[in-house]
């Protein structure tokens, strides 16, 4: 079996004492880090399907999340561009009632190698918290929302509503995540949207300048 079949594999069964190595044996065996990145997406839509169909469960999921985490965390320093830069802050996090952060933490990182300082406020983040982040950080240029859920693309509204009601000024706001579509930020009131990690580091540079 290929390394990158391997990192799949293990990133699809939870393996995460073992993904580590893996990946790092996939580069060194010349596989590239987006290569093997989009690997790993690849295996977290395997088990979202098996997730579906009811042959695993939520604590599956879980360890699956774990492990791809945990591969990330190998390739994170060869995917962070030269972030010189300074695109002003972004301000970033998985809105209220959603867990998920992989996607965000993805963008995050993309965003963030393209010259972006990352205020990340984690997942299951309450619009206010968005509004705080805003004042108490200097120069934020960007705010960026993720949703996973179908169930929680009602509180990407209700933060982009709060943040934009909030009277603060001097930023742009992106969304993204797997339910969302380009009208639907339009239709909340989003400056942009973006389908996935590269193009919402492309989205946020445009949204700046
Ligand atoms: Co969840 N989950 N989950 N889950 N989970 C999904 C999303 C689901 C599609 C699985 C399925 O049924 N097939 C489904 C949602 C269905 C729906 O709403 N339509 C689902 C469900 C139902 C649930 C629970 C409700 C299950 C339950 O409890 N019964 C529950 C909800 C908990 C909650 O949030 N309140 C739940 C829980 C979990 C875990 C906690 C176990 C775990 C998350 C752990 C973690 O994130 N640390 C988990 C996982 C792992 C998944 C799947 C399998 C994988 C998600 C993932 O990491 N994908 C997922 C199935 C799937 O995605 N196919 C699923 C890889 C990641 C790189 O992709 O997150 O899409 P993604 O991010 C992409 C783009 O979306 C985009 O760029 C990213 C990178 O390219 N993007 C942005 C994301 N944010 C962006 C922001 C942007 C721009 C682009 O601008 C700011």
């Amino acid at each position: 079996m290929s390394k990158i079949m391997e990192v799949k594999e293990l990133v699809e069964t939870g393996k995460s004492k073992k993904v580590g190595t893996a990946v790092q044996e996939a580069l060194d065996a010349g596989s590239q880090p987006g290569e093997i990145l989009q690997a790993m997406v690849d295996s977290m839509s395997v088990v979202g399907d098996k997730f579906s169909s009811g042959e695993i469960f939520v604590p599956e999921m879980l360890i699956a999340a774990k492990a791809m985490s945990k591969g990330v965390d190998v390739l994170r320093p060869l995917m962070a561009g030269d972030n010189a830069a300074s695109l002003g802050t972004c301000v970033i996090g998985t809105v209220a009632g959603d867990l998920h952060d992989i996607g965000k933490n993805l963008v995050a990182m993309m965003i963030e190698s393209a010259g972006f300082t990352m205020v990340d406020l984690g997942v299951d983040v309450a619009d206010e918290k968005f509004v705080e982040a805003i004042k108490e950080n200097e120069n934020v240029t960007l705010v960026a929302l993720s949703g996973l859920l179908t169930t929680t693309m009602p509180s990407l509204k209700s933060a982009v509503e709060t943040i934009k009601a909030s009277g603060l000024t001097g930023f742009k706001v992106i969304v993204g995540g797997a339910p969302v579509t380009p009208e639907y930020a339009a239709e909340i009131g989003a400056d942009g949207y973006a389908a996935d990690a590269g193009s919402a580091a492309v989205k946020a540079k445009e949204l700046v300048k």
